[in-house]
């Protein structure tokens, strides 16, 4: 709107009288004021993608941290008050044309400021939402469904963010207390030529769907769509602040709620506690077990690779 009445306060048009001087700055203050509000609104409208609910990993990521039907209503109030902006300037263009009335040409123009101006006040709420979907646009993870993908998951604070950063390009923030993680990150590892995607994912309690916060589902967003491979990670020391039973019932979820898919169970944090239980256990710390890991990593990768590979040979 500043930019709007800005332009149009610097407009001056010389005409034939000093009615046709008036009605010649009237209509290009009108027209200047009335574009800017309807490009800037329109474009805001074709930049933004289109969002619908579907069964899919981005959509439904969308919808739990933007919100869809918010979302739509944003876009759908912006398009609404860009018409109504359109029609407003036509409108009165058509009726300072009219006019033989100096006054009458100055009262329209006003009016028209004032109307233009209380469209887009309708609409702040929808605006500001807009700005902050943006923001999380941006920091929505790119993530590639084609490439082998190993989804890191367990309980809050049993290191997995520490993991993944020792093991690929990712960099997730690491704190000492639950739910650091905030959304899903993708990091990747390489493998000669080849590279594998590795999420880190919010930590998650053991409870069901409906349950669980937002930050959460996305955890499970990630391992229901993106797992080729799964990394749970059990922090025996309890230093998460977690009862070792709590992170063996979630294991015990998890594996019912994802039958064929490989599951790697380690053991976290071994510079602390070794459970000697058998498990692949490893210190992303210390360093300890590290090569172990992601040899294991590594085969169950390789072998989706060939799997990915086979499936999309072209049949004879
Ligand atoms: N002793 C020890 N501490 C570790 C190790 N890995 C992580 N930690 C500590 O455990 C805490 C949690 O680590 P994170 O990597 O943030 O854990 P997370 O599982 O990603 O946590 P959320 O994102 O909150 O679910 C931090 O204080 C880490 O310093 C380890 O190998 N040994
Ligand atoms: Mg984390």
């Amino acid at each position: 709107m500043e930019k709007a009445f800005h332009r149009a306060a610097k407009i001056r048009k010389n005409g034939t009288n000093a009615l046709d001087g008036r009605k010649k700055t009237a209509l290009a203050k009108v027209t200047a004021s009335g574009d800017i509000v309807v490009t800037a609104l329109t474009g805001y409208v074709d930049r933004f993608p289109r969002m619908d609910k579907e069964d899919d990993f981005f959509p439904e990521l969308v919808d739990i941290v933007i919100g869809i039907d918010r979302y739509k209503k944003a876009l759908g109030a912006v398009n609404w008050c860009a018409a109504k902006a359109d029609k407003l300037k036509n409108d009165t263009l058509r009726d300072i044309r009219r006019t033989k009335d100096p006054e009458i040409v100055e009262a329209t123009r006003r009016s028209f400021y004032g109307r233009l101006n209380s469209y887009v006040d309708r609409i702040s709420d929808d605006l500001l939402f807009l700005q902050e979907a943006k923001n999380k646009f941006r920091k929505l993870p790119a993530v590639d469904p084609s490439v082998p993908t190993i989804v890191v998951a367990g309980f809050p604070n049993v290191g997995k963010s520490n993991l993944v950063t020792v093991l690929s390009s990712a960099a997730p923030e690491i704190a000492p207390y639950p739910f650091t993680t905030q959304g899903v990150i993708v990091g990747h590892i390489e493998d000669d030529w080849r590279k594998y995607q590795i999420i880190d994912t919010p930590g998650l309690l053991d409870r069901q769907f409906d349950e669980r916060n937002d930050i959460e589902k996305q955890a499970v967003l990630a391992l229901r769509y993106l797992t080729d491979v799964m990394l749970f990670v059990i922090d025996p020391s309890e230093t998460c602040g977690f009862p070792r039973e709590m992170q063996e019932r979630l294991l015990e979820t998890v594996e019912k709620g994802f039958p064929g898919v490989p599951i790697i169970v380690a053991e976290s944090k071994c510079d602390v506690v070794k459970t000697g239980d058998g498990r692949l256990c490893f210190s992303a710390q210390t360093g300890e077990n590290m090569d172990l890991l992601t040899e294991e990593i590594l085969k169950n990768l390789r072998a989706v690779f060939r799997q990915k590979a086979v499936e999309s040979e072209p049949e004879e």
